[in-house]
């Protein structure tokens, strides 16, 4: 007779979110073994899984491209959910968009003061892009977000952003 072994899985549920273009589907599609629209990429949510390891999995959720830039949306948006952690995208090479990104930012941390968010400064390998440092310090992003250089279709330096925001849910939820 077969015996089967069960293993609790653990889902966290963590919301890639940016402005338009930042990044966040080829950041989630460097990472994710599976990846999948609820509807057209326009109008659907964008989700992709990864297995960190036999018991912990990881299921990224980007927000309905067409929202992308649609501010109310965005704050019900995130009033209105309670994920565990947050990965906020900025696009390096654009910073007339810096202080809409930020405001997405400081609406996660008014909702919701004591989740994990990481800011993902995607975009490093172009000439034009803003170092971390300097997106840290120009926004006055506080010290407790991890700001982290990223090239969203290099899978390790999404890696590490993904390894930042486990360490902070870890830390805050154990
Ligand atoms: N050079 C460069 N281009 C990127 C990077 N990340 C995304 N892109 C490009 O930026 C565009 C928008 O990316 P996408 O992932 O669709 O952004 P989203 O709207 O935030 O989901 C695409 O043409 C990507 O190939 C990056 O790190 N470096
Ligand atoms: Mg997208």
């Amino acid at each position: 007779m077969a015996t089967a072994t069960q293993v609790d899985v653990t889902i966290l549920e963590v919301i890639v979110i940016g402005l338009g273009g930042a990044g966040k589907t080829t950041l989630m599609r460097s990472i994710s073994q599976q990846s999948q629209w609820s509807d057209s990429p326009q109008r659907g949510w964008h989700s992709g899984r990864l297995m960190v390891d036999d018991s912990l999995m990881l299921n990224f959720l980007e927000p309905p491209a067409n929202r992308s830039f649609d501010f109310l949306w965005m704050r019900e948006l995130i009033g209105s959910v309670d994920v565990p952690g947050y990965i906020v995208v900025f696009d390096a090479t654009a910073p007339e968009y810096f202080g809409e990104a930020i405001s997405i930012l400081q609406t996660i941390r008014a909702y919701h003061e004591e989740t994990p968010c990481v800011v993902a400064v995607n975009k490093q390998d172009h000439p034009d892009a803003w170092s971390a440092n300097d997106v840290r310090i120009g926004l006055g992003i506080p010290d407790d977000i991890p700001v982290l250089p990223c090239i969203a279709h290099r899978a390790d330096t999404v890696r590490e952003v993904v390894l930042q925001l486990l360490y902070r849910i870890f830390d805050t939820y154990q």
